[in-house]
């Protein structure tokens, strides 16, 4: 056979944003990609992937894949475009750049995100190109940056128990996660400590499918999780379960934190969660004795004014009882500090490219606003023009009323790096086709578990696609950036990445597992500058319940107006926007829905699969209503994240949601809203 048509195994890295980063099997043949399978020798990934990403294929070789740089020629937004060549559409965009970097660069702007994980076609020539031309910096703060920050306060990193400690453990507290959907391969592990006798409570709002398979379902309210927890504190201090010995030598400042605490009865904590008191008083109890005892947190619960706090006061449970003493015991909610050490992001990114300068900092998660805003002493520039890449804020982004006026303005040029012509890609007025895994070399980390991976390029790129990394060498080429790292191949990069780390073993395994200790904090050693657990974090204070923005209890005279709580977590076979043009993915999650409780729906007069409008003070959304023990009382379900386009009346959930920021970490507050729903006129 001839290379062509040969078939092979080629070992790569699932790049979407989920903690379960899996090691790929691409299997080709023919040059196309056949079959994509999990690799069986990964320990994390074993053989197994999720629905998804199995799918990959489908999504690579989709017919609307985006394949020759695309420019508008309709009205902004109606996503109409003719094709160009590369040299026309470079040509044009540097020149453009080109003239309002002459006057003040901070008018560009990069909005990127998590579209692809990987550190190549992430941040490493498109961060050294926005940084040589003094561009706006992005504070990339729309999924992570509360719990984020609130655990490098208090652990002094994003450190936490290794992934497959949790087959371990004989109580696991899945707090604000829908593992099987979000976190499939942590839930496997949770089923070996199942199999093993452990009991598995659910912490969530929403009876999900994971809550379906715990034993226990602890359904508060959204936004109440910092009150749950010291409502646990309470009863650790009452009761005598604190491990004293672990608070004494690696607690600091634990004083402060049982004044706070004994303010939290379960009489008290039950009204504030929703909860019945027996059941927070029979929580604290089984977390307190049983050993070892783990929790696997998740970035669900921080999505809400209080997020931080309450990632701060949960993150101090298990230094309360010393869990940390014990493999199987501990916490999680991100790995990512594990790779500190061993990834060299610097070298990647070329900070020093500024050259002293400083430009300003644009919060992606308020993007409707800024991109509205006029310029002023105080903002600078008004925002001229935008380069999204692996993200789609159109879709994700929060209050999408003011995201879309602001990416309808006519005097904004955007240009849109994509697979597809997303919500975001309608309103640019470049379209750059970008190369899929299958399709360039990248390497990984995981904010799930402790493993370095490589993505080698399976095939060529189809049609004229490019990777993100050569779009911007070759954008910085002809706006007459002549440093040579803004021309450093993808095999440079690679190695640059880790170079700490074995590069012959990593491509030839597809992963290496970092030399880590096994239990971080079994005595200790945090990673703050006392190396103790930190309550009284500089300019945070000690952690405390902080409400949300908007409930029935914090905001009465809205909630008269709005009476329901929504979440919008993700659906399950979506992965944010991503796959939401997958038809077969799509098909299984149906149509665009709600989840009400029928309590909620009966006085509305609300049928099971009838169309409904939900909308709040900020906009209307219409989708289908699905009326069952999914959702609580008072609390719907809107589950993300739909193309507009695909949904009804071209909008998603995000139409309803609030650019409020947390408590901590700058980060949406898409969890913290309130909405009115009524069954939609014929
Ligand atoms: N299939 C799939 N997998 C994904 C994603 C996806 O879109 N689809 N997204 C990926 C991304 S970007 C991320 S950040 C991670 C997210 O990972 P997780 O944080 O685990 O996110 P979810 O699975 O959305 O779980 C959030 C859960 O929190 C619940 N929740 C909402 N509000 C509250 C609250 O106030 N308190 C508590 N205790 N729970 C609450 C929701 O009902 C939901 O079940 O998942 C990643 N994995
Ligand atoms: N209401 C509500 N909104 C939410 C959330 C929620 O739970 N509820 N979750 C939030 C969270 S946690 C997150 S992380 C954000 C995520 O929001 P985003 O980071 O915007 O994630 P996606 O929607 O998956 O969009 C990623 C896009 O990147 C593109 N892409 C993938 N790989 C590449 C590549 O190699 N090159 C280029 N150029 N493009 C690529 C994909 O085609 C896709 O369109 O959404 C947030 N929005
Ligand atoms: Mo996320």
């Amino acid at each position: 056979m001839s290379p062509a048509t040969a078939s092979r195994t080629v070992r790569g890295a699932c790049p979407h944003d989920c903690p379960d980063t899996c090691a790929l099997r691409i299997s080709v043949e023919a040059g196309r990609v056949v079959k994509v399978a999990g690799d069986p020798d990964h320990p994390p990934t074993h053989g197994a992937l999720c629905t998804k990403v199995s799918r990959y294929p489908e999504r690579t070789y989709h017919p609307e894949r985006v394949l020759t740089p695309l420019k508008r020629s309709g009205p902004k937004g109606t996503g109409q475009f003719v094709p160009v060549s590369w040299d026309e559409a470079l040509t044009d965009i540097a020149a453009r750049l080109s003239a309002i970097a002459a006057r003040d660069p901070q008018a560009i702007v990069p909005y990127s995100y998590a579209g692809t994980m990987g550190l190549l076609q992430g941040e490493s020539i498109a961060a050294r190109f926005f940084h040589r031309l003094g561009a706006s910096l992005l504070d990339r703060t729309i999924c992570s940056s509360a719990g984020g920050e609130a655990l490098a306060a208090t652990y002094g990193g994003k450190l936490g128990m290794h992934l497959e400690h949790y087959a371990d453990s004989k109580l696991i507290l899945i707090w604000g996660s829908n593992s099987i959907a979000s976190n499939l391969h942590f839930w496997t592990f949770a089923q070996q400590a199942k199999r093993q006798g452990a009991r598995l409570v659910c912490i969530d709002p929403r009876r999900t499918e994971t809550a379906d398979k715990c034993h226990q379902h602890v359904a508060l309210l959204p936004g109440t999780d910092g009150a749950l927890a010291l409502g646990l504190m309470h009863e650790l201090i009452v009761n005598g379960w604190l491990d004293e010995d672990y608070i004494a030598r690696h607690v600091d400042g634990f004083e402060a934190l049982r004044d706070k605490a004994l303010a939290w009865p379960p009489e008290r904590t039950a009204q504030v969660c929703g909860l019945p008191v027996d059941e927070v008083r029979a929580l604290a109890r089984d977390y307190a004795t049983t050993k070892p005892a783990a929790i696997r947190l998740n970035y669900g619960m921080q999505r809400c004014h209080g997020g931080g706090n309450a990632v701060r006061l949960v993150a101090m449970l298990p230094c309360l009882t010393g869990a940390w003493r014990r493999r199987g015991g501990g916490l999680l909610l991100s790995a990512s500090g594990w790779f500190r050490g061993f990834v060299d992001g610097a070298a990647l990114q070329r900070p020093d490219l500024l050259a002293g300068r400083k430009p300003r900092t644009i919060n992606m998660s308020t993007i409707g606003d800024d991109l509205l805003r006029e310029a002023s002493p105080a903002f600078g520039p008004k925002i001229a023009a935008l380069l999204v890449y692996n993200s789609n804020p159109v879709a994700v982004a929060p209050e999408s009323p003011k995201v879309t006026a602001g990416f309808r303005r006519d005097d904004l040029f955007t240009v849109v790096l994509e697979h597809f012509l997303t919500d975001t890609a309608d309103h640019a007025d470049y379209v750059l086709p970008a190369t899929t895994q299958l399709e360039h070399l990248d390497v990984h980390t995981s904010y799930g578990h402790t493993y370095v991976l490589i993505n080698h390029p399976a095939v060529a790129p189809l049609g004229e696609a490019k990777p993100n990394t050569q779009i911007f060498r070759e954008l910085a080429a002809r706006m007459g950036l002549t440093d040579a790292c803004l021309q450093e191949s993808d095999q440079q990069l690679a190695r640059q990445a880790v170079p700490s780390l074995d590069f012959a073993q990593l491509s030839e395994q597809g992963w290496v597992k970092l030399p880590l200790p096994e239990q971080p904090f079994a005595d200790g050693g945090f990673l703050t500058p006392g190396g103790k657990v930190v309550v009284d974090a500089p300019g945070l204070g000690v952690p405390d319940y902080l409400p949300p923005y908007e409930s029935r209890q914090s905001a009465p005279a809205l909630a008269a107006r709005y009476p329901l709580a929504m979440i919008s977590p993700p659906a399950r076979n979506f992965l944010n926007s991503s796959f939401v043009n997958v038809t077969s993915l799509r098909s299984i999650e149906g149509e665009p829905r709600v989840e009400l409780h029928p309590d909620d729906a009966a006085p509305r007069g609300i049928a099971d699969g009838a169309m409904v409008r939900v909308f709040n003070q900020r906009g209307s959304y219409l989708c289908k209503a699905a009326i069952g023990p999914r959702a609580r009382p008072g609390v719907v379900n809107g589950l993300g994240v739909w193309w507009r386009k695909l949904g009804a009346a071209g909008t998603n959930v995000n139409e309803l949601t609030s650019q409020r920021l947390t408590d901590i970490g700058r980060a949406p507050t898409f969890y913290d809203c309130l909405v009115e729903v009524e069954a939609a006129r014929a």
